[in-house]
């Protein structure tokens, strides 16, 4: 590992253009809660459910996904906690395409990112759409590792890592915003990086996101 390597200063997170109160470390740690699941295809699949416009449940085999619109993104990614790791070239089907493919109902305002074990995270539905977030497959060319999320991980640059689901499963639809695992304990209900949104103390000062 390049442990005391810099990023050019014009790249994304390069030491002066880290988020404030964020460090950057070398390469790119593991971390989550709980242990890494293994990929079973047969029964693999990504499920969009709830408050959907039709009613209906969606699925998509790991094969119907990869037939989706694909897209690169290149984004730094930030634990709430402080690391930063930097150079990560993203790639995978937009969170857009999930909305063309199956719609929301019109009250639909938040989606709940499932992924294998219950882990969830709650999001505004205007951060899922945003032009950058999007359900990766391949990191810097390559197939996702499994301890960084393989087969599929939910990217949201601007919001801090919990936000970004490792083994994503399911996105639910939901008309009403609910915490999920982070968020319930002690995590920013929305967890914006450029405000410093980390923990659930913080949200007396977030515009109307009050738990
Ligand atoms: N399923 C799952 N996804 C998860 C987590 C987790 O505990 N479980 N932790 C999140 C947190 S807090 C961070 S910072 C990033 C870390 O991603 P990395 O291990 O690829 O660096 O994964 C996120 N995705
Ligand atoms: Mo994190």
């Amino acid at each position: 590992m390049a442990g005391d390597q810099q990023a050019p200063p014009d790249t994304p997170g390069a030491p002066g253009r880290l988020p404030p109160g964020q460090r950057l470390v070398p390469g790119w740690p593991v971390s989550h809660y709980g242990p890494v699941p293994r990929f079973r295809p047969e029964r693999w699949n990504l499920r969009v459910f709830g408050a959907t416009a039709s009613g209906g449940v969606h699925e998509w085999t790991f094969e119907e996904l990869t037939a989706l619109p694909r897209t690169t993104v290149v984004a730094d990614l930030h634990c709430a906690t402080g690391p930063t790791s930097t150079g990560h070239e993203w790639y995978g089907v937009p969170a857009t395409a999930v909305l063309d493919a199956v719609p929301p109902a019109p009250e639909v305002t938040h989606v709940m990112a499932w992924a294998e074990y219950g882990y969830s995270a709650n999001l505004r539905l205007s951060d899922f759409v945003s032009a950058a977030t999007l359900m990766a497959t391949h990191h810097n060319g390559e197939t996702l590792t499994a301890e960084h999320g393989f087969p599929l991980r939910l990217v949201v640059p601007h919001l801090f890592g919990y936000k970004g689901p490792k083994w994503l499963r399911g996105i639910e639809y939901m008309t009403a915003d609910r915490r999920g695992f982070w968020e319930e304990r002690g995590y920013h209900n929305v967890g914006e990086v450029r405000r410093e949104q980390r923990y659930s103390y913080q949200e007396a000062d977030a515009d109307g996101t009050d738990g």
